[in-house]
C-alpha cells in the first residue's frame, strides 16, 4: 500500500481532531484492506511466507468477505497446484510423530532438495489449545529452515471444517512451490479418515511393546495405512520393536488384501539415532511410484476431489438451511420439547425436516 492513508478514521473528517485516547496504529491496521487475490497469489509464488500465512488465515476465516476472496484465491491457484507428494502421518499421542517429521524433514530439505510444508489436522485442538504442532519445540530445525513451512491445525469448528481448511491449505502450499506436504493427525477419533481422504500416502506409526491389542489402534486405521513404521526402534527398545513389527505384519495378514494386492511394508525406525528414516521415505516414494505406474495415484486424487465436492455440498447446504430464521425458530421450539422429554429426537428431526422442505 503506497496510497497515503489518514492516521485514524476520525481524522478523515476535516477540522475534527482525533481524541488522544485513540491508538492511531491500531485503527490503521484494522482498516488495512487485503490486496486482491491475484496480488496475493503473486506474493505467494515469489516465496513470501508472510503472504502465504495471511492467505491461510483468510481461508480459515468465517467472514463472508474473506470467504469470497479465499474462493478467488483458490480458483487462481488451482492450475498451479497438484505438483507434490501429499503424505498423512498418524499414530497415538506420544508415538513420535513430531520427532519423526523433524527427522524426515531434515532429510527432505537437506539431502533431497525438497521444499516441505508441514500441516496438521487436530479437531481436539480447540479444547486443548493445540496439541499437534502447537509446540514447535520438537521441530526446531524445520521451524528455522527456509525451505520448510510449518502451520498448526486450524482451531475451532468441526472436524469437517478443519479438514476442509487443511485441504485448501494444501492447495495454497503447492501453489507456493512446496513439493512435499506432510499432514500430521492425532490417532484418535475420525481425523484419520479425514486426512486419508486428502493424501497420496497414509503413514501409520506404531509403538513397540504395546502387546497384542496394538495399542488401541482400530482395525480400520490399519486398513487405511499404505506404509507402517514402528517408531523408537533404538537402544533397549530395539528387540521389542522387532517383535512389534512381526505382530503388525501378522495383523495385516488377517486383513482383507488391499487393492492391487500389495501389503503395506512395516519399517523399523528411530528418529533419535536416524536409523530407518531414509528407508521409510523410500517406502513412501515406492508406494507413490507404483501408484503412478498403475494409475492408482491419479484415480485416488480424482476420487478425493469428487468426494470433497460432495462433502462441501452437504456442509454448505446444511449450513444455509439451518441459518434460515424460520428454521432456527422451529429448531429452538423442537429442542425445548426434546430436552423436556415430551418429543422423541427422531420425531423432532422429522418435524424440522418438514419445516426445511416447506422452505424450499
Ligand atoms: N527413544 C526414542 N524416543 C523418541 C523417538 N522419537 C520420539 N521420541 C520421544 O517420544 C516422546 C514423544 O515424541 P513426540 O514426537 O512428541 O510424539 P508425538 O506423536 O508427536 O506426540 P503428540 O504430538 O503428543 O501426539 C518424546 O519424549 C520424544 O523425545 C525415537 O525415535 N526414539
Ligand atoms: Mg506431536
Amino acid at each position: 500500500m503506497n496510497r497515503e492513508e489518514p492516521e485514524t478514521a476520525l481524522s478523515v473528517m476535516e477540522g475534527v481532531a482525533p481524541p488522544p485516547s485513540i491508538n492511531p496504529r491500531l485503527t490503521a491496521a484494522r482498516r488495512r484492506p487485503l490486496p486482491p487475490a491475484s496480488e496475493m497469489l503473486a506474493q505467494i509464488r515469489q516465496g513470501d511466507r508472510a503472504a502465504l500465512s495471511r492467505a491461510i488465515t483468510l481461508i480459515e476465516s468465517a467472514l463472508p468477505a474473506h470467504r469470497r476472496l479465499a474462493g478467488e484465491l483458490l480458483d487462481l491457484s488451482l492450475p498451479l497446484s497438484g505438483n507434490s507428494i501429499r503424505v498423512g502421518i498418524t499414530g497415538v499421542p506420544g508415538v513420535g510423530k513430531s520427532t519423526l517429521i523433524e527427522a524426515l524433514g531434515r532429510l527432505l530439505v537437506e539431502k533431497r532438495d525438497h521444499r516441505l510444508a508441514v500441516l496438521a489436522v487436530d479437531p481436539t485442538s480447540a479444547a486443548t489449545h493445540g496439541s499437534i504442532l502447537g509446540d514447535k519445540s520438537r521441530m526446531t530445525f524445520l521451524s528455522a529452515h527456509p525451505r520448510a513451512f510449518i502451520r498448526p491445525s486450524p482451531t475451532g469448528g468441526s472436524l469437517g471444517g478443519v479438514a476442509h481448511q487443511t485441504r485448501e491449505t494444501i492447495q495454497l502450499c503447492e501453489a507456493a512451490g512446496f513439493d512435499v506436504i506432510l499432514v500430521e493427525t492425532v490417532g484418535v477419533g475420525q481425523s484419520e479418515v479425514a486426512v486419508h481422504g486428502m493424501v497420496d500416502c497414509f503413514l501409520l506409526l506404531m509403538l513397540a511393546g504395546a502387546g497384542d491389542e496394538l495399542q488401541g489402534i482400530k482395525r480400520g486405521v490399519m486398513e487405511m495405512a499404505d506404509v507402517l513404521a514402528i517408531t523408537k526402534a533404538d537402544g533397549e527398545n530395539l528387540i521389542r520393536a522387532k517383535v512389534a513389527r512381526q505382530q503388525a505384519i501378522n495383523a495385516l495378514n488377517l486383513l482383507a488384501p488391499p487393492v492391487g494386492g500389495r501389503r503395506p511394508p512395516v519399517r523399523l525406525c528411530s528418529a533419535l539415532d536416524g536409523s530407518g528414516i531414509e528407508e521409510l521415505w523410500g517406502d513412501v516414494e515406492e508406494f507413490i511410484a507404483h501408484g503412478r505406474q498403475t494409475g492408482e495415484f491419479a484415480r485416488r486424487r480424482a476420487e478425493q476431489a469428487v468426494a470433497w465436492m460432495d462433502d462441501l455440498v452437504r456442509r454448505i447446504l446444511l449450513e444455509r438451511l439451518l441459518e434460515r430464521p424460520e428454521v432456527q425458530a422451529r429448531r429452538e421450539d423442537l429442542e425445548g420439547w426434546v430436552r423436556a422429554g415430551t418429543l422423541t429426537s427422531r420425531r423432532a428431526a422429522e418435524k424440522l425436516l418438514e419445516t426445511i422442505e416447506g422452505n424450499f
